[in-house]
């Protein structure tokens, strides 16, 4: 069970005024107190927090329609992983800690996934989570929901806090957004076991425990000789490569990022949540000649990447190395918040450590104007190689197969989120996350969120949510049908909070592809497909959205028109082909077995 609602709770909200400290009534005699609920409540509002993503039940249920009375937005799901993923990627979005709160043990349990993917993503979110009786838990004499949940928690995330008292509440706070903003963010842990709740504190003591965090993620300006080592490095490249990542994004430095790129010239490949930071469309973009750029560069300056699976950890075959581990003789740049990360795949011969809004505009200053863009040769070279792949991709996309597959379905919401650049694209899944990606062109910065460092399956619907919720602009979910299965249940938190989301399932009927058959000839179908022909559009309909089951890219396109235009909670059922996609998509290699398709 994930949680279980407060049987003892009243059920309507009850009457509490909506200002700040010391909303416990006070009698003639007695000094105006407050309590552990009405502090946190507090201490979160004192730092900007505005917004919770959680799930409600014993000991938090109190706090969530508390926190409501008091002005913060609740944003109740279903289940507790998706509100962790959402918190997590409110983090991303906006450099605050995302607040995703749960109840104890398995309610934590749940979240906590969502809070270890945060810390990997370095994305900046707080799991508060409520808990058992110490006393009880410590002696594990068996208490409802009991679990050590701190110890638990602590190698999972950047650093994790208990709060006993509730004098302690404002310093508990205060610690878990330093930690989780500052430096690399990351995900913090934050325990407050049931008793913290109704312990009473006067209020003008508790007012003055509270504390507004003062610059919590400060700027760290990079050595200027660690810059002139970059700088000197660059200069020296003749085939030079810009790397950026979603560090780069996160750090919102984005026109002093552009301006480096264009004003070196020098041409960029975008990690997955980057694009956009230019628009994919740059002159300078090589996504459409990667395959070629990393193993010809010689000079490579990663801003906000970090060189591990994603980038075949800096050498081998990608590179141009010889064998799997061979370094392929690029020399590397790194521009990264963490000091430890430099040398950890390959050597890093110019790491500049700091943020990156400092460090690329201290590079920016470095350049000056006299800056020599890179021989014509190499900026010919990708240009030749990026037009064939354009080109090439063009014509797949000009076809209209029927049924259709992965491009011909891609081709429309390619078209659509150009003429909607504002719009959120939520991608997840295997191969309907990799053909997304180099199909559907993103033009403005923060716009893709996806599976991220992990390759994670299971954070769209919480992605969606919490897209919608922080930047009120239209959301576009790309689902595989495996992946929407993860989180598929919070349609219902969509239809409820009348969110602008519009989901789309590539259905192939199963995970990669529908059309595996059981070996054995035996009754139970394939562990990797689904029920045939199923009707995802009617979860949709159930809760009062808008469910289309769309089997041509005209309808297909129809469909994700009338959801952005009328904002109404939608999904489209996208059949195509079940004989369409590769095992685990372009990440086939990495299955044990699998052979190369
Ligand atoms: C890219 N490409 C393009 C374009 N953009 N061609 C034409 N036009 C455009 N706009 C080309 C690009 O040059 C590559 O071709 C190819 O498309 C794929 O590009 P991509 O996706 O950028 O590169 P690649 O090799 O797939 O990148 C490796 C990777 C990526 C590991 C970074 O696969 C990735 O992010 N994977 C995440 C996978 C994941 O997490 N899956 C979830 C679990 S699935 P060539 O240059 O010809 O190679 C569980 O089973
Ligand atoms: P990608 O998956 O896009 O390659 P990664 O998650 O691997 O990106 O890398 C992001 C990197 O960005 C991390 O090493 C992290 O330390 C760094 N980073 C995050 N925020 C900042 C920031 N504000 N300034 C500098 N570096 C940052």
């Amino acid at each position: 069970m994930a949680s279980v609602t407060d049987p003892a709770a009243p059920a309507a909200a009850p009457a509490t005024p909506p200002s700040g400290v010391g909303q416990i009534a006070a009698d003639a005699q007695s000094p105006e107190m407050t309590d552990g609920f009405h502090l946190v409540i507090d201490a979160l509002k004192l730092n900007g927090i505005d917004t919770i993503f959680g799930l409600p039940g014993i000991p938090i249920t109190d706090l969530t329609r508390k926190a409501q009375a008091a002005g913060l937005r609740v944003i109740s799901f279903r289940h507790e992983q998706n509100a962790g993923y959402a918190a997590s990627i409110a983090g991303f979005m906006t450099q605050k800690p995302g607040i995703c709160l749960t109840v104890s043990a398995p309610g934590f349990l749940n979240g906590l996934t969502a809070l270890a993917n945060a810390t990997t993503n370095c994305f900046p979110m707080i799991l508060i989570s409520g808990s058992s009786e110490r006393e009880v838990v410590d002696l594990q004499q068996g208490d409802y929901e009991e679990m050590d949940q701190l110890a638990i928690a602590k190698p999972l995330c950047k650093a994790a806090f208990r709060v006993l008292h509730a004098e302690d509440i404002g310093v508990g706070i205060a610690r878990a957004i330093r930690a989780a903003v500052s430096g690399r963010p990351g995900g913090v842990y934050l325990d407050l076991p049931a008793k913290l709740f109704p312990q009473a504190v006067e209020a003008e003591a508790g007012r003055k425990s509270l504390i507004k965090v003062v610059d919590p993620a400060p700027r760290q300006i990079p050595a200027q000789d660690a810059v002139q080592r970059a700088l000197e490095l660059l200069k020296g490249a003749k085939r030079p490569l810009i790397l950026l990542g979603k560090g780069a994004a996160y750090a919102q430095a984005d026109a002093d990022i552009r301006a480096l790129v264009e004003r070196t010239g020098i041409p960029y490949l975008p990690m997955s949540m980057a694009k956009g930071l230019l628009p994919d469309t740059h002159e300078q973009s090589a996504a459409a000649a990667r395959s070629y750029v990393l193993p010809a560069a010689d000079v490579v300056m990663l801003i906000g990447a970090r060189l591990n699976w994603l980038l075949s950890h800096g050498k081998g075959k990608t590179w141009g190395g010889k064998g799997s581990k061979d370094w392929g003789g690029q020399k590397f740049i790194q521009v990264d918040i963490s000091p430890q990360e430099a040398d950890s795949n390959v050597r890093i011969d110019a790491p500049v450590v700091g943020d990156i809004g400092s460090c690329v505009s201290a590079l920016l200053a470095g350049i000056g104007p006299g800056w020599a863009k890179p021989p014509a040769d190499w900026l010919g070279a990708i240009a030749e190689r990026r037009n064939k792949n354009v080109a090439k991709m063009a014509e797949t996309l000009a076809r209209n197969p029927s049924p259709m597959n992965f491009h011909s379905a891609l081709n429309v919401v390619r078209d659509i989120v150009k003429a909607n650049p504002d719009a959120m694209l939520v991608n997840e899944g295997a191969n309907a996350l990799d053909f997304t990606r180099s199909i559907v062109d993103m033009y403005k910065p923060r716009k893709r969120l996806d599976v991220g460092t992990w390759g994670v399956m299971g954070i769209g619907m919480g992605f969606s949510v919490a897209a919608a919720v922080v930047s009120g602009q239209p959301v576009i979910a790309i689902e595989g049908d495996s992946a929407f299965g993860f989180s598929g249940m919070e349609v219902e938190t969509i239809c409820r909070y009348n969110l602008p989301v519009c989901v789309v399932i590539l259905n192939n009927n199963g995970v990669y592809r529908g059309d595996e058959v059981n070996p054995t000839g035996g009754r139970d179908p394939s562990p990797l497909v689904f029920v045939k022909g199923a009707r995802y559009e009617m979860l949709m309909e159930a809760f009062g959205g808008v469910g289309v089951k769309a089997t041509t890219p005209a309808e297909l396109r129809r469909a994700m028109e009338d959801a952005i235009a009328s904002r109404r909670p939608t999904l489209v059922n996208a059949v195509i082909d079940e004989g369409a996609g590769t095992e685990s998509g372009r990440i086939t290699a990495l299955n044990p077995s699998a052979k190369k398709k």
